[in-house]
């Protein structure tokens, strides 16, 4: 594969036991984008790279839209969804010849049982392996927290979050000896592990505020524990925020007998999670405690580079810190600016066809506005 090719990729990596949503919110994810109200609102066009692989997810999201028939678990084996980010038709017209392929993006799903239980046989311990060091390319991690469950465990929500972290985490360190090459550190690792209620149509009076209260109120040693864990795997650990993000998602409302597929929350959050949340942390993390090259170059280097590669402002190949840092002001600018400016700038980019600007602006006024609904909340570190 091409070295800058790969660069452009965002990663999607979700921790989640069996049934806690992976695979219908992979579905009702890519389903959505080819609706022809998204195909109409959205400045960008969501394509698999494999056709029959898209097909598979589309006809998952309308057995559920149709008959209310949900995707069947995922065993054995993991699968890697490639999706193009591409311009929509009136963007891509006034782009550079070449440059309506913004960023790949690589969802990984695999079955949840992985964490619970022992693998059969060697093979699938293989496979187990290779899924999840290709979810420790991405960014940021999202920890699923079943909704459903904790309603089922109402008035003893402490038992099902502690037993959750703590299986995620003796779930990690077991395999840590395979995952790290001859003991040594990670410099790309996931930065931001995100603490995510999936399923939150079932826990309609739960906001994020109140999930983050929960969650820091019976499992705060837990989640520290969590931090240290993955702190053994990386380098630079002052780099890592583990349970300082919050987010709300539901794939759909479902009903006795229906699914109703247009009331989804936090879904259209999560490109912006994949690909412009990094990147405003790393330049906060840049300016506060300072990241080291090899770091700063696997992180946020799918956005980063998008930026830079659009805007002509860098020369590809070459380090890829040095890119992202050269491309200073213009960049910095889009990560940073925010409140009511963020939307002005946002629309400007939009008047103006700049697409690159538009896109990843886009992307941070979708996760502000997320925060002031409270269904999401941002570190403020
Ligand atoms: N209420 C509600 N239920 C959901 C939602 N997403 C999934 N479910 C339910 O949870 C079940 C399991 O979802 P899956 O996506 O198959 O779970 P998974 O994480 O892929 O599970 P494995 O493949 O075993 O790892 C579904 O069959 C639905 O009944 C959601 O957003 N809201
Ligand atoms: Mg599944």
């Amino acid at each position: 594969m091409a070295p800058h090719k790969k660069s452009r990729e965002q990663h999607i990596a979700v921790f989640g036991a069996s049934g806690s949503g992976k695979t219908v919110m992979l579905s009702s994810f890519y389903g959505a984008a080819q609706e022809p109200q998204f195909l109409e609102d959205s400045i960008f066009r969501i394509e698999p790279e494999s056709i029959g692989q898209g097909n598979a997810l589309h006809q998952n999201y309308l057995g559920m839209k149709n008959e209310a028939q949900v995707p069947l678990a995922t065993r054995f084996s993991a699968k890697s969804y490639a999706f193009n980010l591409r311009l929509n038709e009136e963007f891509a017209a006034k782009a550079a010849k070449g440059s309506s392929d913004l960023l790949k993006l690589v969802w990984h799903d695999y079955p949840g049982e992985w964490f619970e239980q022992d693998v059969t046989g060697e093979s699938e311990a293989k496979r187990r392996v290779a899924a999840f060091r290709a979810l420790l390319q991405s960014d940021v991690a999202l920890v699923l927290v079943d909704g459903q469950k904790l309603r089922d465990h109402q008035g003893q929500e402490r038992v099902y979050l502690k037993s959750l972290l703590t299986s995620l985490r003796t779930g990690l360190l077991v395999l840590k000896g395979n995952l790290l090459d001859e003991g040594a550190p990670l410099a790309e690792f996931p930065r931001i592990w995100m603490l995510a209620l999936s399923k939150a149509d079932v826990l309609p009076d739960m906001d994020v505020v109140r999930f983050r209260d929960l969650l820091i109120q019976n499992v705060a040693g837990e989640i520290e524990q969590l931090r240290k864990a993955l702190a053994e795997f990386v380098q630079a650990e002052q780099v890592l925020s583990v349970g300082e993000d919050f987010v709300l998602l539901s794939s759909a409302r479902f009903d006795a007998s229906k699914i109703e597929v247009t009331e989804r929350i936090g879904l259209d959050l999560i490109l912006p999670i994949a690909a412009a949340l990094p990147l405003e942390r790393k330049l906060r993390w840049e300016q506060a405690v300072g990241i080291p090259t090899k770091v700063a170059a696997s992180l946020a280097d799918g956005a980063g580079r998008l930026a830079g590669f659009l805007l002509g402002k860098v020369n590809l190949p070459g380090p890829l810190g040095k890119a992202v840092s050269l491309l200073g002001p213009a960049l910095t600018e889009l990560a940073s600016v925010g409140g009511a400016a963020l939307k002005r700038y946002h629309e400007d980019a939009l008047a103006k066809r700049d697409y690159v600007r538009a896109l990843l602006s886009g992307f941070r006024v979708d996760l502000q506005k997320s925060e002031e609904g409270k269904v999401l909340i941002r570190s403020k570190r």
